[in-house]
């Protein structure tokens, strides 16, 4: 291996470079180095920003030594791997959960305190790395976290976008303002350029048939290039490293020579603009699809790129292309990549001399499919013009496949016109569409949903003809799962340390289900205290940081109520602020003498709304401006009080989700696929108060139901009542008495001119589709009996909420990844050796 007669030099070198796990000086040192080298500054001329960055280049060169084992590892034993596609990527911040994983906090807090700097400082320099929405991106993020952790050979695929998610501010008059994320301004040091790792990708273009064979030649266009960045992620307990590659657009030429000697210097550079825009900038909706050219342009940029990287790895061992889907799997994270299946095809017949149906044989053996949501205006449908400009031999491909599988159905199900309509990859009409998802489930060996209510009503509802004509095998549930890693052992230390020493032993951080033989002390008065005292701890910290941040003084003796996650009508965030205005209307109208029976609220909302959404936007709005008046009303005094919180990000979430003791999940049923702040609040010690919908319904049944407040319409009623708003509507009045007194104070002018809401109150007035109305009033009777445990038992409530955290072993991001391993993927964990 090593250049000859210079082994001994190389291995001094490496050994030198070496530095052990609880080594203080040692990393002193690399952080020294880095500061003198890589950051090119004095010794001891280091801000906190400096300090920092130092750490993490020290903690990276960490990192890029595992990274470098595992893929030599892998490579040397060629296993079949995983490769997960995600269109977003949620990660946060690095620096913590690296050291955490590693095994080497307190290294590094020992060698920065000997520096002279408090390593929590350090923490809070780092910039999110905000490159999603929601749900979806950030269970990317934890799934990457397991792989590694699980040590299965797996990288995650995705975009670099210059600018993540965009930066919510708040107006004055509580309006939503966005500006940009530029988070790589400073630089990124979780990131490794691998310039020459670069793939040419085409747009446009024309396509010529080649005679007497599938094949075809899709030329000319724009060709642009895609570059790989690199992100280490470690695992836990493993020396495994998983990697995420992102691909960043880049112009095949800086620059048009031509133009450039002939001194058109301008004209030069113009000629790539179209090129550096596609990665610029995630699109910023959540569970809503907007059709727009180019965003599939940084689809098939991003599929094509990562297909070549896959398959430039396979060819290297020399094996019949049949034997393709023994090697890799492509998991793909929504319909967001599932241009990949035509690209394969594309490479097997254009490029690989492979028929057809040998290619269609292949292809349909390496792809499974997650869908993420039922909800029509969230389902990918692509207009054929749009598709067909670009794409145009990934069209002609996807009506060859079309074709194909309808003449299929035509055969099991003769004359049923009806039928073919429906299920055709193509919507025929004016314009004419290209579904995803169905072209996603022909395509795919398997289709998930992403909790068990959710994969049940795919298979009843949008995909019904699908699962009658590929069978009940084809589809499948895997719950969804969180880190415990990042939601526990990261956010909430104190909590992490108690059951640490409670188990007498860290193994729950790799088997969440040891959690629940804690369970058994929640009988136990002593515990109670210990954990109760945690959740007051970190309470406090949050009330000093909304103190600190929006001058909101917090009692936190009172019950801290968390409603956290993207701005969405089916999410409900309007039952929340209404039921608060109706608490509100309640604490005015009591004697002073019955107020002192009523029990302390706050409830905590964070969330940002797609920049287009103009009804999420009001809704903000409201729960700003109600606040405004509640937060500073002295009948009301510490008895209530909203806060929203603005920029909520993966960061923010892991000072709120420790500091929760109520869980609102509030979704009408049948829309929230799964959720995933459920479970981090949950494992937290949040009770749920929540509707029967996604993972509540799992979160609920592992918890035992006598620890949470279920309420509302099941699934099963909603088709009915959603007709009857509908078609046999009632007046508000007679729906909920209580939501017209509310509706009537807001359109009074109490919460900012009277009218500004009226377009929000018509939702619920008219057809309301989400059953605001009809689900308000067991809302308020659930949050009745919050109130009566949180005042009449505190012992009951605390031993729920130890029950609750233990029971959350099953929601492991461990236990969702071992189910794909094991019941999709077909891989195995190659653990690197310890040696
Ligand atoms: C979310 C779902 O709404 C949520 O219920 C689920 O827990 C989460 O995914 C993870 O499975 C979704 N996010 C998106 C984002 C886009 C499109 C569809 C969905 S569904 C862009």
């Amino acid at each position: 291996e090593w250049p000859v007669g210079q082994e001994a030099t190389w291995k001094t070198a490496l050994k030198a470079n070496d530095v052990d796990e609880d080594d203080v000086q040692g990393v002193a040192n690399t952080i020294v180095r880095h500061v003198t080298t890589s950051l090119a500054r004095q010794a001891g001329n280091m801000d906190t920003i400096a300090a920092y960055q130092a750490t993490a280049l020290s903690v990276r060169d960490q990192l890029i030594k595992r990274w470098n084992e595992t893929t030599s590892y892998h490579t040397a034993r060629a296993p079949k791997r995983i490769y997960y596609f995600s269109i977003e990527w949620l990660i946060g911040r690095s620096l913590d959960n690296a050291v955490l994983n590693l095994g080497m906090k307190n290294t590094y807090e020992d060698a920065s305190r000997k520096l002279g700097f408090n390593f929590e400082d350090l923490l809070n320099e780092e910039r999110d790395a905000a490159l999603g929405n929601g749900g979806l991106g950030r269970l990317a993020a934890c799934y990457i976290d397991s792989m590694a952790t699980l040590s299965l050979p797996g990288w995650g695929y995705g975009l670099r976008y210059n600018y993540g998610i965009f930066k919510q501010m708040l107006s004055k008059t509580g309006e939503q303002l966005e500006a940009p994320d530029p988070w790589l301004d400073r630089e990124n040091p979780w990131e490794i350029a691998r310039l020459d790792v670069a793939y040419p990708i085409r747009f446009y273009g024309n396509v010529e048939p080649v005679a007497n064979s599938d094949k075809a030649v899709w030329s000319g266009g724009m060709e642009c290039l895609a570059v790989a960045y690199d992100t280490p992620i470690p695992g836990y307990a493993t020396k495994n490293c998983a990697n995420i590659r992102l691909w960043s657009a880049k112009p095949v030429q800086g620059f048009d020579l031509n133009s450039f000697n002939a001194g058109n210097y301008e004209a030069s550079v113009h000629a790539s603009s179209e090129v550096g825009n596609i990665t610029q900038v995630l699109y910023p909706n959540d569970n809503m699809y907007q059709g727009k050219l180019l965003r599939l342009q940084q689809q098939y940029l991003w599929c094509s790129a990562s297909l070549q990287d896959i398959l430039r790895r396979f060819t290297k061992l020399e094996l019949p292309w049949t034997q393709l889907p023994d090697y890799i799997c492509i998991q793909m994270n929504d319909t967001h990549p599932t241009i990949v299946i035509a690209e394969l095809m594309r490479i097997l017949i254009d490029e690989e001399d492979i028929s057809y149906d040998q290619a269609w044989k292949i292809t349909t053996k390496v792809f499974a499919y997650t869908n993420h949501t039922v909800l029509p205006e969230a389902l990918e449908k692509w207009e054929v013009s749009l598709f067909e400009k670009l794409l145009p031999r990934h069209l002609q491909i996807i009506y060859r496949i079309n074709h194909d599988f309808l003449q299929q159905v035509a055969k099991r199900w003769p004359n049923d016109n009806d039928r073919l309509a429906r299920m055709s990859i193509i919507e025929e009409g004016t314009p004419k569409y290209v579904r995803m998802a169905y072209l996603a489930i022909v395509g795919s060996f398997k289709v998930n949903g992403v909790a068990e209510l959710h994969s049940q009503l795919l298979q009843a509802t949008i995909f019904k003809d699908f699962v009658e004509f590929k069978g009940r095998d084809h589809f499948t549930n895997v719950t969804n799962g969180i880190t415990p890693r990042r939601w526990l052992l990261q956010c909430n230390p104190e909590l992490s340390a108690l059951i640490t020493h409670s188990l007498g032993s860290e193994a729950w951080l790799t088997n969440a289900q040891l959690l629940k033989n804690l369970i058994p002390m929640a009988e136990q008065k002593e515990f109670r205290k210990a954990f109760d005292i945690i959740k007051q701890n970190n309470k406090r910290r949050l009330a000093e940081v909304i103190e600190q941040e929006l001058g909101i003084t917090l009692n936190p003796r009172s019950v801290f109520a968390a409603q956290i996650k993207r701005m969405h009508e089916y999410k409900r965030q309007t039952l929340n602020i209404f039921a608060i205005i109706h608490r509100y209307l309640e604490i005015k109208k009591a004697s002073p003498a019955d107020r002192k029976k009523i029990q302390p609220w706050t409830f905590i909302f964070a969330g940002k709304a797609a920049p287009g959404y103009y009804i999420a936007k009001l809704v903000i709005r409201l729960i700003v401006n109600v606040g405004k008046i509640v937060n500073n009303d002295q009948d009301v005094g510490d008895l209530l009080k909203v806060v929203f919180i603005p920029d909520y990000s993966v960061s923010i979430a892991e000072v709120l989700i420790p500091a929760a003791d109520i869980s609102v999940q509030i979704s009408t049923a049948g829309t929230e696929a799964s959720g995933t702040s459920n479970m981090k609040l949950a494992l937290n010690g949040a009770l749920l108060l929540g509707t029967v919908d996604g993972a509540n319904i799992e979160i609920a049944e592992d918890a035992g139901e006598d620890q949470c407040f279920m309420f509302g319409y099941l699934n099963d009623q909603v088709q009915q009542v959603r007709y009857n708003n509908s078609y046999n509507p009632t007046p508000l009045e007679q729906r909920s008495p209580e939501l017209a007194a509310v509706f009537k104070h807001i359109e009074s002018g109490a919460f900012g001119d009277a009218g500004i809401y009226d377009s929000l109150l018509k939702t619920v007035y008219e057809h309301d589709y989400y059953l605001v109305s009809n689900d308000f009033g067991s809302y308020l009777a659930a949050q009745k009996l919050v109130d009566e445990l949180w005042g009449g038992d505190p012992e009951e409530w605390t031993r729920k909420a130890i029950i609750t955290s233990c029971s959350m072993g099953d929601f492991s991001s461990d236990r969702s990844v071992q189910d794909y391993a094991d019941g999709i993927w077909g891989v195995e964990s190659e653990r690197v050796p310890d040696n």
